[in-house]
């Protein structure tokens, strides 16, 4: 309740700090929503399982992913692509259900981003130890279009850069229930997510859930 408390501003607004050109971190923006958030990953889940993907080098990623919505964002040897069915059952994607789209679109007209209606959603699945090295997110049609994630369970320290890789990189903590929203120039900087340590999260347990609705087709 503390932590809740401590993410409203005076006007029950989530407390926003802006963290880089075009990019708004919401402090607690998705804790509302977190049982029904919670509820509807078990859901998709159950229909499309969480699976560690490989990139096109061969790499077994530390992370596990599922999608929701029309389209999924997934990886094989052959590369990275949108795709609207699941690889593994060959059937389309469960729906995205409405509370994600709810959250996305609110969070996003907070940060600016008026009409925001994602067409897919990534969901990552953090063990302690997984990882996701800086990387760019650039298999969308429309960059004019933001992302918006947001973190659940376990704590992480994401890292961002610039547009170019080698552009100098700044260290955030994402917590339970914080929600960033990317657009403008930040949209396509590079970022990653440093080895989650150990904890047990009160709803969570082991793990850290992030989401990112994405307009990609
Ligand atoms: C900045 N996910 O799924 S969320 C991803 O925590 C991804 O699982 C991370 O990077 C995670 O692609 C980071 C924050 C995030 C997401 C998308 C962005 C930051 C971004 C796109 C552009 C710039
Ligand atoms: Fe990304």
């Amino acid at each position: 309740m503390d932590d809740l408390f401590d993410s409203i501003d005076m006007n029950g607004a989530p407390a926003r700090e802006g963290i880089a050109e075009g990019a708004v971190l919401l402090h607690g923006k998705a804790l509302p929503y977190e049982t029904a958030l919670l509820a509807a990953v078990d859901v998709i889940a159950a229909q499309a399982p969480f699976r560690r993907m490989v990139t096109p080098s061969g790499y077994v990623m530390s992370v596990a992913m599922t999608n929701c919505g029309r389209a999924g964002w997934v990886t094989d040897r052959t590369g990275y692509r949108y795709d609207r069915q699941d690889p593994d059952s060959g059937r389309p994607w469960p729906a995205m259900p409405p509370v994600f789209r709810v959250l996305a679109a609110e969070a996003a007209l907070e940060a600016g981003y008026g009409g925001f209606a994602p067409d897919s959603c990534l969901i990552n699945r953090y063990l302690p130890g997984a990882r996701l090295s800086l990387h760019q997110d650039k298999d969308e049609r429309d960059f004019s279009q933001p992302i918006v994630s947001v973190s659940l369970g376990l704590p992480a320290a994401f890292q961002f850069g610039g547009v170019k890789r080698k552009d100098a990189v700044k260290r955030y903590p994402l917590r339970h229930g914080d929600v960033v929203v990317w657009g403008g120039p930040s949209r396509l900087f590079h970022h990653g997510v440093l080895t989650v340590k150990d904890g047990t999260h009160p709803l969570l347990g082991r793990q850290r859930i992030n989401l990112t609705f994405r307009a990609a087709l």
